[in-house]
């Protein structure tokens, strides 16, 4: 396995729309292992392929309390909002480092994707994993949880990351 390099905002790479993966070969499953040690490595709960520089359609979430929960969601969908209430949590970014910021989102969706053996599953997902699943799918599309907060708050955070980039 090896660690990779994850992009810092306001890189305008994390605005890359990514490509559907489609077949699963050895190539997806070496990025996810990557992907898994990488957002291990920095305390995270999750990590879009998009994060760190491949543009493809993968993200790993891991929000077990010991970090032995391991999932890899390969060319998610959201196919149906369940609740359309919106929920507002104090999201993290690995890639917006140092800063939560709230954002509300459906509390309840039902969400497609391809597993590790190129299988198509379906799950109803709610709470924390709603949450960081929908955070996931918006980088895979180029989109930021900054997007959601005030123009005056991002280009405060904007200012900051760019002035403490190593
Ligand atoms: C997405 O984010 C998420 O600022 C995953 O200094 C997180 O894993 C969605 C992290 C929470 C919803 C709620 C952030 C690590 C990790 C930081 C993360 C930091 C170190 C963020
Ligand atoms: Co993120």
């Amino acid at each position: 396995m090896s660690l990779l390099k994850i992009l810092i905002f306001p890189d305008p790479r994390l605005r890359t729309v990514a490509e559907p993966v489609g077949v699963v070969d050895e190539s997806i499953k070496k990025l996810s292992e990557d992907m898994l040690e990488t957002m291990y490595e920095g305390s995270g709960i999750g990590l879009a392929a998009t994060q760190v520089n491949i543009h493809k359609r993968v993200f790993v979430i891991d929000i077990s309390p010991d970090k032995t929960e391991p999932r890899v969601f390969i060319d998610p969908e959201i196919v149906e909002i369940l609740n359309p209430e919106k929920k507002s949590y104090s999201e993290g970014c690995l890639s917006i480092p140092g800063f939560y910021e709230e954002v509300k989102r459906p509390s309840k969706v039902k969400v497609s994707f391809t597993d590790l053996n190129g299988q198509r599953q379906m799950d109803e997902i709610e709470d924390l994993m709603a949450v960081v699943v929908q955070h996931e799918i918006d980088h895979l599309n180029g989109k930021l949880m900054v997007d959601f907060i005030s123009s005056v708050k991002r280009e405060m955070i904007r200012k900051k990351l760019l002035k403490t980039k190593v």
